[in-house]
Formats: structure tokens, C-alpha cells, sequence
């Protein structure tokens, strides 16, 4: 585990409005982070859900993009399985639906901690594939422009869209880049022999699929191939699932890419610990994994990882280079963006050879 440095929430819901007044703000988490001039720009996500409370019914929002506008269904509570806070399947027809429904908002920082503005401009469900809520961008800069890739869920399933943007002012959608299941899409910033670099998570929860991260290459970053099957849920804290975090890193010594990893639940109901890892990749030929971590790089610890929607969960989403030190933003139990300083350097030491010596 790494020794922490500076390490703070840097926005809460009750740091945002909600979008309506019969809705209240349960999550403000799962940033995408870079920098814009002088200024750190975080784009989060924020989670809102309809503040009226019946114990027999359910309240699921949603985005009817015939109506273009935001409904609520309320069905009997009876007819689900609840067990999960973050998602609800009916008992019925066996479908799946969100709690919550999210958005990406514009968050500025000259330091990368006090929050300074709370911009207006963001990105909101807009299409029939965006039905459940936008989620967990990840942000890669490119030449001039910010490529934003972002989880799209609607009812035919968990897919990712990719937006761009100049400014964070406003946004242009490329569309879905990856089709059901898939997820946890992050751009490499910069090309490997010519192409577009792509970690992703494909199927999460499929019979013959175990937690796995692929790679993938385009020349136009809307069409994708070549994929190959980069690392799988080796360890205990990983056992259930695994996914890319923030995009990776170039350093010296390869591409550092930090990732997510969650325990196999205990029990039917339970989520387990999300955790950060790492690993370095070949700065030419990624596919090729140097080193990872055994042991989680960061696990729940404080009372804001500890406590909230989802309990002790450290999602990373966000990296940002100030000189040795990198700042990583994560979502803290989904419900708050927290920051922690680490230096590039503790993180290598901290990684296993890979593949392990026999
Ligand atoms: C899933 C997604 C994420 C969330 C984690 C932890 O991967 O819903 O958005 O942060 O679970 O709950």
C-alpha cells in the first residue's frame, strides 16, 4: 500500500444543485480530470434520483429521448430485487434498472484541490443510448483537443460513447465506440506506431467472462481492433472485477496505468472493497505487461472511502502530473471526489516483475 500524501474530498452532493426541484444530488464522484491552462479541470459525474420516499414503490428516473425529457417510473418495491443500492432488477422480466441518474458537470481548480467554479456546462443524456445516464468519464488530451470517453446505459445494456471538446464549454458526441458490454474505455494521449491506443472492459458479467482488461487499436479512434487481452482478476481484492482507471501515464520507464480491482462478494448481497492497482506497460508495445501490483495501491481507509452510497469503494478515474507528483482523483464510496498526491516513483517501486519469475 502507498504512503499517502495529501489526501482530501474535494467536492460533495451537497456541493451541487440539483438539475430539478423534486430531485436531490446523491453523488458528485467518478471525475475525469486534466489540465486547461492554469487550471485543472475535473469533469464529474453527478448522480440525482427523485427525492420522494414511499416504502412500496420504487422512484427510477430516466431519460425518454422521444419526450426529450427526464420521467420517473414507480413501480411496486415488491417487484424488485433491491439488494443493491446502485441498481434494481425486476423480478418480473428480469430487467435492470439504475436508481440513479447521472450527468457530467465542470468543475475548475487552480490547484487542484479548492474547488474555485462550478460551471453551468457539462454534458447531459441526450439519446435513446444514454436512457439510465452518463457515467465515469475519463478525459485524454490531444493535440488541442480533450477526447472524452463515457459509459452510456440505457436498457440494451452498459456501452461507451466518446465526446470531444476545445474548451469544456462545449461538446461535440462522436457516438457509441464500444457496443454492450463494455465499459471503463480509456485513450492512451498519445499514438503507438501511427495508431489510437485503447484499455477497455469488456463483459463484465457474462457465464464464460472472467474480470479482464483488453487493449485495442484504431487509426481514427471510432473504429476499433485488434484487440488483445491485456490482464486479468489475479488476486483476491480483484477477484470479481477489474477495469481501466484514468488513462495511462507516459513515464520513462513505460505506460502506468492505474486501474480498478473488486473482491468476489462474500455473500449474495454484498459489495466488496473497490481498490486501486497499477501496472506499467511497454512504453512501445503495451500489450507487454512489465510490472503490477500484488496488493492494492490504495484500499477504502478514511470515513469519506469508508461511508456513503456505496461503502468502501476507491474508484480512480483522474491523473494529472505536477512534476514528480501525480494527483489521482477518484470516487469515494460513490458519492464524493476526493484527490490523493502520490509520486510516480513510490508507485513503480511498489509494482511486481510481470509476468511473476517461476
Ligand atoms: C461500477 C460502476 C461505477 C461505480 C462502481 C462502484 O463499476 O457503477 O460507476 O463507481 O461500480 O460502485
Amino acid at each position: 500500500m502507498l504512503t499517502r500524501g495529501f489526501n482530501q474530498v474535494v467536492l460533495l452532493p451537497e456541493d451541487l444543485r440539483a438539475s430539478r426541484e423534486d430531485f436531490e444530488v446523491i453523488g458528485a464522484f467518478n471525475p475525469g480530470a486534466t489540465r486547461l491552462g492554469r487550471d485543472i479541470i475535473l469533469l464529474v459525474r453527478v448522480a440525482e434520483r427523485p427525492s420522494a420516499r414511499q416504502r412500496d414503490r420504487l422512484y427510477l428516473p430516466r431519460y425518454d429521448a422521444e419526450l426529450r425529457q427526464v420521467v420517473v417510473d414507480c413501480p411496486l418495491a415488491k417487484d424488485f430485487d433491491t439488494s443493491d443500492p446502485r441498481v434494481v432488477r425486476s423480478h418480473v422480466d428480469g430487467r435492470s434498472r439504475l436508481t440513479s441518474l447521472s450527468h457530467l458537470r465542470v468543475v475548475r481548480s487552480h490547484d487542484g484541490h479548492a474547488i474555485d467554479r462550478l460551471d453551468e456546462a457539462g454534458l447531459w443524456p441526450e439519446t435513446p443510448w444514454e436512457e439510465f445516464g452518463i457515467e465515469d468519464p475519463r478525459i485524454t488530451a490531444i493535440g488541442q483537443m480533450f477526447y472524452i470517453t463515457y459509459v452510456a446505459v440505457s436498457r440494451h445494456g452498459v456501452a461507451t460513447a466518446l465526446a470531444s471538446t476545445r474548451d469544456f464549454c462545449t461538446f461535440e458526441r462522436h457516438g457509441i465506440i464500444f457496443c454492450p458490454e463494455n465499459k471503463d474505455v480509456v485513450l492512451f494521449p498519445e499514438t503507438i506506431q501511427d495508431q489510437f491506443a485503447a484499455l477497455h472492459r469488456p463483459s463484465g458479467g457474462a457465464r464464460f467472462s472472467p474480470p479482464e482488461i483488453w487493449l485495442a487499436y484504431s487509426p481514427d479512434m471510432r473504429h476499433w481492433g485488434r484487440h488483445v487481452r491485456l490482464l486479468g482478476g489475479q488476486f483476491d481484492w480483484e477477484s470479481n472485477r477489474i477495469g481501466p482507471g484514468p488513462p495511462p501515464v507516459r513515464l520513462e520507464a513505460g505506460w502506468l496505468a492505474i486501474y480498478h480491482g473488486n473482491r468476489r462478494p462474500a455473500y449474495a448481497s454484498e459489495v466488496a472493497d473497490y481498490c486501486a492497482g497499477a501496472a506499467l506497460l511497454d512504453a512501445h508495445d503495451p500489450s507487454r505487461i512489465v510490472a503490477r501490483s500484488r496488493e492494492p495501491l490504495l484500499a477504502p481507509d478514511t470515513e469519506f472511502e469508508r461511508k456513503g452510497f456505496v461503502p468502501n469503494v476507491i474508484f480512480p478515474t483522474g491523473l494529472v502530473e505536477s512534476g514528480d507528483t501525480l494527483l489521482l482523483y477518484y470516487g469515494a464510496a460513490d458519492t464524493s471526489t476526493a484527490v490523493v498526491e502520490v509520486s510516480s516513483a513510490e508507485i513503480l517501486k511498489s509494482l511486481a516483475p510481470w509476468p511473476a519469475p517461476s
